[in-house]
């Protein structure tokens, strides 16, 4: 049985379709199985979840090379030729009128296979390998990818790595205007106290994913100090507005 967050609260996967009454969704809701698969094992935490689409033109491919992260990976459109170095699963598109793709195929390592439309795999952690579009159009797949955080934004800071580094500053303020932090990285000496000021209209909040700090709820006109003795890249966002991102690079 597989759980569900967004949709049904399980669906069966033991290759009897599921019955009707199962996909009862509010009216007005609709739900759309894409992808499915299981992993061995699952990234340490804490862990970051990512969303993608990635695009190949016919002729285009890439080396995955997923160190410590794991891929669920879902084809939009055309066809992949894939190479990978571990066994792999591939869950074939769902029949025409079957609400959940039940089909799997196996590949041995290093064997050549293709993902078509509507099929989907796990790519496992520590698994390299090589994605290519050998056919005559684009081809797109949604990659849903977690790992584990990293360096700063896992609360370690290391030296380096100088996010948007083109809008890096130096001083010691943050303005926080609706819905963006200004300067987007901020470059301060180690021992250095920082201050958000929300200049904006909207509450926002400073917080580091990895938890070094975070401002709380800031309301317009408030400001927040934090003193950084430690260096390293410090990137955050705002626990309201996750889009809004920013970094504090202390040397
Ligand atoms: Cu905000």
């Amino acid at each position: 049985m597989v759980g569900t967050r967004f949709g049904p609260g399980a669906l069966a996967q033991d290759g009897t379709p599921p019955a009707e009454e199962e996909f009862e969704l509010p009216e007005g809701v609709s739900f759309e199985a894409l992808g499915y698969g299981t992993a061995e094992e699952l990234p340490a935490t804490p862990a970051d979840v990512l969303l993608f689409r990635v695009g190949f033109e016919p002729g285009a491919g890439l080396e995955d090379d997923p160190g410590a992260r794991l891929a669920l990976v879902y084809v939009e459109e055309g066809v992949l030729t894939v190479t990978m170095e571990g066994p792999m699963t591939v869950l074939r598109a769902a029949a025409e009128g079957t609400p959940f793709p039940m089909e799997t195929e196996t590949f041995a390592a290093g064997e050549e296979f293709t993902m078509a439309e509507g099929d989907s795999a796990i790519f496992p952690a520590g698994v390299a390998g090589e994605v290519r579009n050998e056919g005559d159009e684009p081809a797109t797949v949604l990659v849903a990818d977690i790992g584990p955080l990293e360096g700063e934004a896992a609360g370690t800071p290391e030296a380096g790595g100088t996010p948007g580094a083109a809008d890096a500053a130096t001083g010691s303020a943050v303005e926080i205007a609706d819905f963006a932090f200004s300067p987007e990285t901020l470059t301060v000496a180690a021992g250095t106290t920082v201050t958000w000021t929300n200049d904006g209209e909207k509450p926002h909040t400073a917080t580091h994913a990895g938890g070094a700090f975070d401002s709380g709820r800031l309301e317009p006109g408030d400001d927040h100090r934090e003193t950084f003795d430690e260096p390293g890249t410090y990137e955050y966002f705002c626990a309201i507005h996750p889009t809004m991102t920013g970094a504090i690079v202390v040397e």
